[in-house]
């Protein structure tokens, strides 16, 4: 098996402020949580940037440089951005962070879903809410269709390219494999291919052992088990770390962080992304695998180095 890439997504766009004091928000938040991911055995941070005013999730290139650039001059650590954005954002404005940065990785979201956190907003009352955006923002995503439509996949694909970003393609269901199969026929995506399965949002598969068989099962039918290097995302506790476990024991890579899951325990708030870091960590050692170093990562996946990014 390989060593275990493990992924740390330490704040993103769909955890409120609201639900944990301990969400990184401003960029140097975010960038004190990256390195502290890395210590504690993250090879990858995914991230996400927000307005350092509002905590609001933004895409503005230039919170982006930021924080990518304050995180490459004190760790090794992969830097993966987000093309996710929020309801609000183009297809086009969330692909803009690519050619600004050209970095090493980038999600890349495999089809069009319902991907919706509005059961969040009905946990809290008017004035619980920290700022004035969340509560409309999570409930309005009853309506919210994650819009990924062929044109603009084969859009971000040629931007990816372009910019000599590897894509983190994002599976929330097994229709995704079916389109990624179909870019990889059509030449449009190329192969060995780096997958995130991200189970358990409303919207997408659930993170039963079942699902994640089947997932990896029809990978392996649909892209074959030698064109692709998969890890998985369990959203919410205790799934991040059940499914986290169970990629360990698969062959797997494992993503866990605030953008998924809050909790390091039930009932507890995990008080920081490292913590999160630290018990998958402890999970893979006494399941035997090694943890990859950055740039062991860097090898597993082909990606081209950070000394070819823009910041
Ligand atoms: N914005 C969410 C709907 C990603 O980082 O690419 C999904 C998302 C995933 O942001
Ligand atoms: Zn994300």
């Amino acid at each position: 098996m390989d060593k275990l890439i493990i992924t740390a997504a330490l704040t993103g766009n769909i955890t409120l402020p609201t639900q944990t004091p301990h969400l990184p928000l401003t960029p140097q938040q975010i960038i004190d949580d990256a390195v502290r991911a890395a210590e504690a055995g993250a090879a990858s941070v995914h991230i996400h940037g927000r307005d350092p005013n509002t905590a609001r999730p933004t895409t503005e290139p230039a919170v982006y440089r930021e924080i990518a650039t304050g995180i490459k001059a004190r760790s090794n650590v992969i830097v993966c951005v987000t093309t996710g954005g929020t309801a609000d954002m183009t297809p086009a404005q969330r692909a803009q962070v690519v050619p600004a940065l050209k970095p090493e990785l980038a999600t890349f979201n495999t089809g069009s879903i319902n991907f919706s956190i509005h059961p969040i907003a009905d946990r809290y009352k008017d004035e619980e809410f920290k700022f004035p955006w969340e509560k409309e923002f999570a409930s309005g995503t009853r309506d919210f269709i994650f819009r990924n439509t062929f044109g603009d996949i084969e859009k971000l694909c040629q931007i990816m390219e372009e910019n000599n970003t590897k894509p983190e393609f994002e599976v929330y269901d097994v229709g995704h494999l079916y389109n990624l199969s179909f870019l990889i026929r059509r030449k449009i995506v190329k192969t060995p291919v780096w997958l995130q399965f991200v189970t358990g949002i409303l919207g997408g598969i659930g993170s039963a052992l079942e699902d994640i068989m089947y997932l990896r099962q029809t990978a392996d039918r649909l892209i074959g088990a030698e064109n692709y290097k998969w890890s998985v995302i369990g959203a919410g506790y205790p799934a991040e770390f059940n499914v986290g476990t169970l990629s360990i024991m698969m062959g797997g890579h494992a993503r866990v962080g605030m953008e998924d899951n809050i909790f390091i325990a039930k009932g507890v708030l995990a008080k920081s992304n490292a913590e999160l870091v630290e018990k998958i960590v402890r999970i893979a050692r006494e399941l035997g695998r090694e943890i990859a170093t950055p740039d062991e990562a860097r090898a597993i996946l082909g990606l081209k180095g950070k000394d070819k990014v823009n910041y």
